[in-house]
């Protein structure tokens, strides 16, 4: 009894603005329906995410029809829950997973929570915030309690779990232990835990969606898993996909950046695709705006994107110690906003403060045109 259980393919993403980056995340996406197919599981649970915004652009939303047409041709169904980035903060608004309902999508939502496929009981809700949370422990129950009667359960979520990540939405002892299997999404990073009888598991994301991610992909890898809750206890292979692009991290010494550069960029002429390169340039007294103009010119035409940071030994060296933590935004943010007496007023700021200093004002603006309909809405 297979099936595969995916999550986070983020479909119209366009990291740091470029066309070729959100191209990265449909082909991606492509190759996983290949793969999914050549593998001819009983159907496939995406646990949210699927896009990057409620309102996809259209080329995303194609790819996404693509491949849940290719599913439905091939017999395999998909099940599917909205995740944080997919989901319309106005009551009663629909996700945009409910275009493909035709194309055999089923929708796993507050009105539907539960579907049966074969003996396997499929049960779940969209990503509920912090201040929902209440809600939706009410809402793991009365699932629990419907999927008591099923030979094999499973539970697909989109949430951040205590035991996981510190920006939580639930706790690890709110989800009910009755299921063989907890489908998640959300956390980007690959996770596979014991628990209850069973297996909670986070695929990740398919593509590198923040840098901060290079670092889980290089030791796990990105895809999604094939599960087969057969057995007692259920078995997951973990199925790779290749990234079409390459992220090349480096730290490199001021006084050997030729050197680098040369060794940086013979590398790069093997690479099929102009690669994303992060550098961190330390060591020695050097002006930023030097060596910022000589990496330009060395790979402004063999990478797609350099990101470049500088710690020159005659930094802040007039600055007075802040103590540990000084100089955490967000704990400045909190703190000044704290008059307020709102905690949805400085998540903001700090959402659009992370969002705006990665580039991604789309997110940004959504953040705060969500933030001002859910004022109208409670
Ligand atoms: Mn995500």
């Amino acid at each position: 009894m297979q099936f595969i259980h995916m999550a986070d393919t983020h479909l119209g993403y366009r990291q740091y603005g470029l066309s070729e980056r959100e191209n990265d995340f449909f082909e991606v996406f492509d190759q996983a329906i290949e793969e999914v197919v050549h593998e001819r599981p009983e159907f496939v649970i995406h646990s949210g995410d699927l896009f990057e915004y409620s309102r996809p652009p259209t080329k995303a939303l194609l790819t996404a029809q693509n491949g849940i047409f290719r599913l439905k041709n091939e017999n395999i169904p998909i099940y599917a829950i909205a995740g944080n980035h997919d989901i319309v903060m106005r009551k009663n608004a629909l996700p945009p997973q409910i275009l493909y309902k035709d194309f055999g999508l089923k929708l796993i939502s507050p009105k539907n929570s539960f579907y049966l496929e074969g003996e396997v009981f499929i049960g779940g809700a969209p990503y509920a915030s912090k201040y929902n949370s209440k809600q939706l422990i009410e809402r793991l129950q009365t699932i629990e309690k419907a999927s008591l009667n099923h030979k094999k359960s499973i539970l697909v979520l989109h949430q951040g779990i205590d035991r996981y990540i510190q920006e939580f939405e639930i706790k690890i002892g709110d989800i009910p232990q009755s299921f063989n299997y907890c489908a998640f999404g959300h956390i980007h990073e690959r996770i596979v835990d014991d628990f209850g009888e069973g297996k909670l598991a986070y695929p990740g994301s398919t593509e590198i969606w923040r840098s901060n991610e290079f670092e889980g992909y290089k030791k796990n890898g990105k895809g999604f898993y094939l599960v087969d809750v057969g057995g007692d206890i259920p078995e997951i292979e973990k199925i790779d996909l290749k990234l079409p692009r390459e992220f090349l991290k480096e730290n490199i010494e001021y006084i050997q950046l030729q050197e680098e550069i040369s060794r940086i960029n013979s590398y790069i002429k093997n690479l099929s695709k102009k690669p994303i390169l992060n550098l961190t340039v330390h060591g020695g007294n050097f002006s930023r705006s030097e060596v910022y103009e000589i990496l330009n010119q060395a790979f402004s035409s063999t990478c797609l994107s350099l990101r470049s940071k500088y710690l020159p030994e005659n930094i802040d060296q007039d600055l007075p110690d802040m103590g540990k933590g000084a100089l955490d935004t967000k704990t400045m943010i909190k703190e000044r906003l704290k008059d307020f007496n709102n905690e949805e007023v400085s998540e903001l700021a700090t959402g659009l403060l992370k969002e705006m200093s990665e580039g991604d004002y789309k997110r940004a603006e959504e953040m705060a045109k969500n933030f001002y309909e859910g004022l109208y809405d409670n």
